[in-house]
């Protein structure tokens, strides 16, 4: 079976001295050494200010939201992974959702002003696939009408854009370090900020709001990244450039193949930026010879577990139906694509001669 996705592995033999020194200092969690040191590789890596590491991005989502005093309504995207939305559900914001631009899947810029009502304090794009959102469009609209922006960048780890890091822009950036994702921790997360005053208020959130070790000052969650987790994220990070490179020469790979069958596209570009070959979307078009779930059930019988990320819709689950921003009509590109988008395995041990299978079984 090939599936959409393998987590990639740091090597053992170099993980093994990491994890030596957490047996011997006994410090495996709680902001040790090797958690403070990700933290400053990661900054580097990335060219970013500050980083907060968390156990998952979803509750550092959570803590994004609580961070900026975030309430009422919030406006966003349905076409996402559910953490999305719930991050803000949990923190008793509603969202309130857009439809998407019809060639980045991203929340569609021209839209967001007539959903902004008097209760609406916030908006959170997703760069979904890594492909960058129009930042500066969503930051003109949020200046000028004074509202807070999360990045929900969980796809989007190394991607750069005109200006630098994509995670520079918003107030803050959300990435998911997911078994699943380009860089993986197994699971982890992490908040980027722009200055040292955010990184602590939120330091001190995911540890449970303390801020001495006799006073609590908010309502905390305990968002930590372990030690080991810490550990595996510093092997990991030695290794990035070379996942990202396998990852392009599967993308171009497909990419070779996919533009001579009739009825399946690729994603366009939506300008210059450096990737990240998080995702391998195809758009599985109407004049193909299989619907996209035909394809979808025909690559399964033949030992290809595609992904039809992001199906349903998040404002399609029963949980987000009731609200009125959840209306189908209001969503019209986000439906279409959720109906027709199939994500085809990308990781960097996939070779290329089953990326040539998969492009031979989608030519029938
Ligand atoms: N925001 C966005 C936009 C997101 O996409 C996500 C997560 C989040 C926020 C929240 O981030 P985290 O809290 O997770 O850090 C997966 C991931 O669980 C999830 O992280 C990800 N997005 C989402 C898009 O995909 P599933 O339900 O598709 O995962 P699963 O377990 O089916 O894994 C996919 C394939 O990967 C499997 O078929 C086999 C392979 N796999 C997976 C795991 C976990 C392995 O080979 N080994 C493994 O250990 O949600």
């Amino acid at each position: 079976m090939i599936y959409v996705t393998k987590p990639n592995l740091p090597p053992l033999d170099e993980l093994m001295p990491y994890l030596e020194k957490i047996w011997e200092s006994g410090i495996v969690s709680n902001c040790g050494p090797f958690h403070q040191e990700l933290e400053t590789k990661m900054c580097d890596y990335l060219g970013v200010d500050h980083i907060s590491l968390f156990s998952n991005a979803t509750i550092a989502l959570l803590v994004a939201v609580k961070a900026l005093n975030i309430t009422g309504e919030v406006i966003t995207t349905p076409f996402s992974f559910v953490a999305t939305a719930h991050s803000l559900l949990w923190n008793n914001v509603t969202p309130v959702f857009i439809d998407i631009d019809p060639i980045s899947l991203n929340m569609d810029p021209t839209k967001i002003e007539a959903a902004i009502t008097s209760k609406t304090t916030g908006i959170l794009p997703v760069h979904v696939y890594g492909r960058p959102c129009d930042v500066d469009e969503i930051e003109k609209i949020a200046t000028k009408n004074k509202l807070k922006v999360i990045y929900d960048a969980a796809h989007a780890f190394g991607v750069n854009c005109h200006c630098g890091s994509i995670l520079n822009h918003g107030d803050l950036s959300v990435v998911s370090f997911h078994a699943t994702k380009v860089f993986n921790t197994f699971e982890g997360g992490a908040i980027v900020c722009k200055d040292s005053k955010t990184k602590q208020y939120i330091d001190k959130l995911k540890n449970f709001g303390f801020a001495s070790e006799s006073n609590v000052i908010q309502v905390g969650i305990n968002g930590k990244m372990s030690e080991f987790n810490a550990a595996l994220g510093l092997v990991q990070l030695k290794h990035i450039d070379d996942v990202i490179e396998k990852r392009r020469f599967i993308d171009y790979t497909y990419r070779n193949s996919i533009e001579k069958i009739l009825g399946i596209s690729c994603l366009e570009d939506t300008g210059e930026y450096r990737k990240n070959y998080s995702y391998f979307p195809i758009i599985v078009q109407a004049d193909y010879a299989l619907t996209r779930d035909e394809l979808y059930e025909f690559l399964k019988a033949n030992g290809i577990y595609a992904r039809r990320y992001f199906y349903p819709l998040i404002s399609d689950f029963s949980m987000y139906q009731g609200l009125s921003s959840a209306n189908r009509l209001n969503l019209q590109i986000a439906a279409e694509h959720a109906d027709k988008i199939l994500c085809l395995p990308i990781y960097p041990d996939l070779t290329e001669d089953v990326v040539n299978q998969i492009c031979k079984l989608l030519s029938v």
